[in-house]
């Protein structure tokens, strides 16, 4: 097995870090501390610099930061001056690969004044600073007046500072209580060099070295190495370059604490996350059994049954013999007593005022408790501890909130039985013509009889053969009202038996949205969560 490179550390530990929200939730907070205290530790400097060390030269102008800039690059990338200040924005080098632009962008060095020292040219003379990035910073005056907060930040995301002081300067009170005393919460980081000693005699070197160490000391940064270097002579700038190839080097080391901290995170992680989630998704068939529970509970079947008794309650009152239809008419309708089937605007903000389906009754809400558990079980089935269990309590987790939302569903849900079919109106219409013909036979009948009883002569009057008309209308009228009823019934039955099934497939519909939004949503999530903390695993791992 390959050890990773310390420059996949950072991204190790953001996968890390990803892992960690995705479970945050669902796994025990002790489980997951040690993967946080890493993540914690590596922190955002990790995340930008990433496997580079930075190190920046500060200092006030004059002091020769750019000249021991050239001096480490061995190139004469900055600009030394006599005009004071020389340097107005950020110079960089980089060594070794160039993948350093985003760093760059944020620490505000332009395009054109970052500079890479190709290792395959120098050969193996600058290994040793391979994934330095060296900046020539402006003169911290200028720096600090407007931008002391991006300083801080700078600072804390550095590896190295090297205050570069002069001879002439070295003990200016300014220089320290403006700059160095300012930053002594840094000097973990802080390396202090008194440059251009060559302009000193030898025995003043140590000297100024030594004053200026009690004067560092007055500044919080007793401690801190501090030696003389020189940008063109003896002592040169090599005790610096040193002190950056160990800070690289430490750089590295400090990467590779790091991956192995993740590996031994990663380690300890992977059991929770042995299987692939993908097969254990939410399948349509435990969907369906839940939603056939849940339909029983919500009481579909008494909607869908009160929907057959609606139709033939209506159909008998538009299709029936009129006097049945004004008798139809003083009971109520079925499904309007469980207060359903109305046509209804369907805004969704508007509340639904509750139905009267009557509640879920203790076997059915059983249904419903071994169904979640068959659901959730199935989900997390395969799965290590203790996702089978993070999974079921998901699936249970709105539990409580069902009741309610199936009422709404249903009461909500177009159950399609305002339509009044055209055929009712033509039965109906017949219905009208053959009753009409009837009563006009029943009075032409009975005029007829008050004039007999009267003693009058016999009105006059068309037979249908020896049969009299009126006889014909009345009798003709009644037979065929009871046949077109005897005819419509088994129609109607059908009709009923259709708008029972229409109903039981509409509300099932509206129920199974039930169970995927409190049932299947949270469990999804969890599988989601699942999924992603095992591929932001699979990334922490290195592999
Ligand atoms: N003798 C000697 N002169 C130096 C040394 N370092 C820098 N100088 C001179 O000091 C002057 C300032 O040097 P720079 O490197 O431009 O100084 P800087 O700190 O970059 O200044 P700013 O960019 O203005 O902040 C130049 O004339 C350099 O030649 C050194 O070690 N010895
Ligand atoms: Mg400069």
């Amino acid at each position: 097995m390959k050890a990773s490179p310390p420059s996949d550390v950072p991204e190790r530990v953001n996968a890390l870090r990803r892992l960690l929200r995705a479970v945050d939730g669902h796994l025990p907070e002790q489980r997951l501390a040690a993967a946080r205290t890493v993540v914690d530790h590596a922190g955002e400097r990790l995340r930008l610099s990433g496997e580079h060390c930075v190190v920046a030269l500060a200092g006030a102008t004059g002091s020769g930061k750019s000249s021991l800039f050239n001096a480490l690059t061995r190139l004469q990338l900055s600009p030394v001056g006599v005009r004071r200040p020389t340097t107005g924005v950020a110079h960089a080098c980089v060594w070794g690969p160039d993948n350093s632009g985003e760093l760059l962008d944020w620490l505000g060095v332009p395009p054109s004044r970052r500079f890479r020292r190709e290792s395959a040219l120098d050969g193996d003379d600058e290994r040793t600073l391979r994934g330095l990035i060296l900046l020539d910073l402006p003169d911290f005056d200028s720096v600090e007046q407007s931008h002391r907060v991006e300083v801080d930040r700078l600072l804390s995301l550095v590896d190295l500072v090297v205050w570069v002081l002069d001879p002439q300067k070295y003990a200016d009170r300014v220089v320290h209580t403006q700059y160095l005393a300012q930053f002594s919460e840094h000097r973990d980081v802080t390396v202090v060099v008194l440059n251009q000693a060559d302009r000193l005699q030898p025995a003043d070197v140590t000297r100024c070295v030594d004053d200026l160490k009690r004067l560092l000391v007055a500044d919080g940064l007793d401690g801190v190495p501090v030696f003389a270097t020189s940008a063109v002579e003896r002592p040169g700038a090599l005790p610096l370059r040193e002190l950056l190839e160990s800070t690289v080097a430490k750089r590295q080391a400090a990467l590779l604490r790091i991956g192995g901290d993740v590996d031994g995170v990663v380690a300890d992680l992977a059991p929770l996350f042995e299987p692939e989630a993908a097969e254990h998704t939410v399948d349509r068939e435990t969907v369906e059994t839940l939603t056939g529970a849940l339909a029983a509970a919500g009481g579909v079947p008494v909607v869908a049954d009160a929907a057959r008794r609606a139709y033939t309650h209506r159909a008998v009152g538009a299709v029936g013999w009129p006097v049945s239809r004004w008798l139809r008419r003083l009971r109520p309708d079925p499904l309007r007593r469980l207060r359903l089937g109305d046509a209804k605007e369907s805004d969704e903000k508007e509340p639904i005022a509750a139905t009267s389906v009557p509640p879920a009754a203790p076997a059915e809400r059983a249904a419903v408790g071994l169904a979640l558990r068959a659901l959730g079980e199935r989900a997390g089935a395969g799965l290590p501890d203790p996702w089978p269990a993070v999974i079921l309590a998901a699936a249970r987790s709105r539990a409580d909130d069902l009741p309610d939302a199936l009422d709404t569903a249903i009461a909500r849900a177009d159950l399609g039985m305002d339509r009044r079919p055209l055929w009712w109106r033509l039965v109906g219409g017949l219905q009208w013509l053959v009753a009409l013909a009837a009563l006009v036979g029943l009075l032409w009948l009975a005029v007829r009889y008050v004039f007999f009883a009267l003693g009058l002569p016999e009105l006059p009057g068309p037979h249908v053969g020896r049969v009299p008309l009126a006889t014909v209308l009345l009798v003709g009228g009644l037979v065929a009202g009871l046949l077109v009823s005897i005819v419509a019934r088994p129609l109607i039955r059908f009709g009923a038996r259709r708008a029972q099934a229409r109903v039981q497939n509409r509300l099932r519909t509206a129920v199974k949205e039930v169970a995927r939004d409190l049932v299947v949503a949270p469990v999804r999530e969890v599988l989601h969560a699942y999924a992603d903390a095992r591929s932001a695993l699979h990334t922490a791992s290195g592999r």
